[in-house]
């Protein structure tokens, strides 16, 4: 079973009842055990982001030794601190839309990316390549898909109301 907690209580009751393993996302509301966030995929983007600051990213630290964030942005500014073992958390905000590389100059293998959404209706494809938007507003839209080697890709749907529209991509080196 694949479980995904919503709830920081449901999450504590699946650690507490040795179901972690099956528990493969949690919120970022989720921290006890502090472990959850780091070990966990964390579902951001959500329809309830009422416990975010729009902009605003929470950067753990979950291994207690020194880390370093580092950006490489243009429309927001660039980041380049120290975190040091002691700060568990450090709020840093990005507010323009791009997407922003952040890597950690201690440890080279460390890299992620980081969207910044202009708007709620965005999905992170699963292991089948699969990724779905909810709710997104009836009428034409344009999809765009990012990848972080092979770049972008844009297609047209017409979304009616109530149905789910299907596009289909294909990304070539
Ligand atoms: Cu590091």
């Amino acid at each position: 079973m694949r479980l995904v907690s919503l709830l920081p209580s449901a999450t504590e009751i699946l650690y507490a009842l040795g179901l972690d393993d099956q528990l493969v996302g949690v919120t970022f509301e989720c921290d006890e055990p502090p472990s959850a966030r780091s070990a966990k995929t964390v579902i951001v983007g959500g329809r309830d982001t009422s416990g975010m600051t729009p902009g605003e990213i929470d950067i753990l630290n979950s291994d207690g030794i020194l880390h370093n964030l580092h950006t490489y942005s243009t429309a927001n500014p660039s980041i380049n601190k120290a975190q040091p073992k002691f700060k568990k958390t450090m709020t840093e905000k990005l507010e323009k839309p791009e997407f922003v590389k952040i890597t950690c100059d201690v440890h080279s293998w460390m890299l992620g990316w980081i969207a910044v959404m202009p708007h709620p209706y965005f999905g992170v494809t699963d292991a089948n390549g699969v990724a779905k938007i909810e709710n997104a507003p009836a009428g034409k839209q344009t999809i765009e898909v990012w990848h972080e080697t092979l770049g972008k890709v844009t297609k047209d749907v017409e979304v009616k109301a109530g149905q789910t529209a299907k596009v289909a991509f294909e990304m070539k080196k």
